[in-house]
C-alpha cells in the first residue's frame, strides 16, 4: 500500500491513474487519511509533516516526489532505516535546462539593459560578444547540470562543470572538488547554480565566490535557496561586482512581499518554477521502483544520506 502526501501541483487523482498505467492493481491512500498505517509499505512525499513517516512501522521506501531531497534529510524524524529514492525525470531534466538556457540567453543578449532602455526609450545598440566569447559556469554536472551544460555548448557557450568527483563530458571542461571552485568562479562570466543542498553546498553562493568571479558577472540560481548568501549578492549587486542574478528558489518561499529581490532592477524572480514534478512523466520511474520493492530486486535513483544527496 503506497502513502501519497501532498502531491504539489498535481492531484493525487491524477499520481493513481498515471501510476496505474505501470501497476494496475496499486491501491494507494492520500494524506491525512492513513487508514492502517501497518498496510503502508511505500510512501510518496514533499516536505511531509515531521514524523509522518516515523510513525509508519512497515515503511519500506520513502519517494521524494522531487529531486531534491533536503526536505527529508533535513528532518531529523525521517527514519533512517528506510532507503530514499529521488525522482528522476527526463521531462523534468529538459525543462531544466530550457530554464537555464532561457535565462543564459537573457543574460547573453543584454536584455536587463535593453530593457531598462525601453523604460527610457533610448535606442542604441549595446556590444554584442558572440556566445563563444561567453564563459558559462555550472555548479553540479548531474542529472540536470550535465544536461543543461551540453545544451548551452551546443549553443556556442564556453562551457565549464563542477562536480564533486571528477566528471568528464564532452566539450565542457571539468573542474572538481574544493580547489576547482574557485578556479570555475574566475573564468565565469555566468554561473548556474544547479547543486543538490548538502551539507558542503550551502551558503556556497557567497561574497567570497562572488569576489573570485570576473567583474559585471551574473549567477544564476535555479537548485535551492540556501545555496545564495543573499545579503551578499545584493552587495556584490550594488558595488557592481555582479550585474545581474536571476533566482527561482529563495531561503524562505514564497518569497516575502517586502523582500528586496522584487523590485531589485538587476534581479530576476521566478517563483520554484524552472522544472515542476508532473505526475504524467515522473510516474515511470516511481513505478518502477514500487515493482522493485515488491519483486525484492534493487531499487532505483536512491539517496545516499551521507553525501547528502
Ligand atoms: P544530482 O544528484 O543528479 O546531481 C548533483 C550534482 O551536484 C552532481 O554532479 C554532484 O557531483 C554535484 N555535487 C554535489 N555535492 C557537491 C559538492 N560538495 N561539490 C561539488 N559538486 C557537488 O542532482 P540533480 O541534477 O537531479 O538536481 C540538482 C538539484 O536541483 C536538486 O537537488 C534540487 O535541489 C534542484 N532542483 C530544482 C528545481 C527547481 O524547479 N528549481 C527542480 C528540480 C531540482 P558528483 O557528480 O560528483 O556526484
Ligand atoms: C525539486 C524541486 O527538487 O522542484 O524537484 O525543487
Amino acid at each position: 500500500m503506497v502513502l501519497l502526501y501532498r502531491s504539489q501541483s498535481d492531484p493525487p487523482e491524477l499520481w493513481l491513474s498515471e501510476l496505474r498505467k505501470f501497476i494496475p492493481d496499486l491501491e494507494m491512500r492520500v494524506f491525512p487519511e492513513l487508514g492502517d498505517i501497518r498496510d503502508i509499505d511505500a510512501a510518496l512525499v514533499w516536505r511531509p509533516q515531521p514524523g509522518l513517516l516515523a510513525s509508519l512501522p512497515n515503511l519500506k521506501l520513502i519517494v521524494s516526489l522531487g529531486a531534491g531531497v533536503d526536505h527529508l534529510l533535513a528532518d531529523a524524524t525521517t527514519p533512517p532505516h528506510v532507503p530514499i529514492a529521488r525522482l528522476v525525470d527526463p521531462y523534468m531534466t529538459e525543462a531544466m535546462s530550457e530554464y537555464v538556457l532561457t535565462q543564459v540567453l537573457r543574460l547573453h543578449r543584454q536584455d536587463f539593459a535593453y530593457r531598462a532602455q525601453q523604460g527610457e526609450r533610448v535606442w542604441r545598440e549595446l556590444l554584442q560578444p558572440n556566445a563563444f566569447e561567453r564563459r558559462v559556469g555550472v555548479l553540479g554536472l548531474g542529472e540536470l547540470g550535465s544536461d543543461a551544460a551540453r545544451k548551452l555548448a551546443v549553443l556556442g557557450f564556453k562551457v565549464a562543470g563542477w562536480s564533486r568527483r571528477e566528471r568528464r563530458l564532452p566539450g565542457i571542461e571539468s573542474f572538481h572538488g574544493s580547489h576547482g571552485l574557485m578556479a570555475l568562479a574566475r573564468r565565469s562570466d555566468i554561473l548556474v547554480c544547479l547543486l543538490p543542498l548538502t551539507r558542503e553546498t550551502a551558503s556556497i553562493l557567497d561574497a567570497r565566490l562572488f569576489a573570485a568571479m570576473p567583474k559585471g558577472s551574473a549567477i544564476i540560481n535555479a537548485a535551492r535557496g540556501q545555496h545564495l548568501v543573499e545579503a551578499d549578492l545584493l552587495a556584490a549587486l550594488e558595488s557592481g561586482q555582479l550585474s545581474a542574478a536571476v533566482l527561482d528558489v529563495f531561503e524562505q518561499e514564497p518569497l516575502p512581499r517586502e523582500h528586496p529581490f522584487w523590485r531589485h532592477p538587476k534581479v530576476i524572480v521566478t517563483p520554484h518554477a524552472a522544472a515542476a514534478t508532473h505526475a504524467p512523466t515522473a510516474a515511470a520511474g516511481v513505478a518502477e521502483n514500487l515493482r522493485r520493492l515488491r519483486a525484492g530486486r534493487p531499487l532505483i535513483n536512491l539517496v545516499d544520506p551521507a553525501s547528502g544527496y
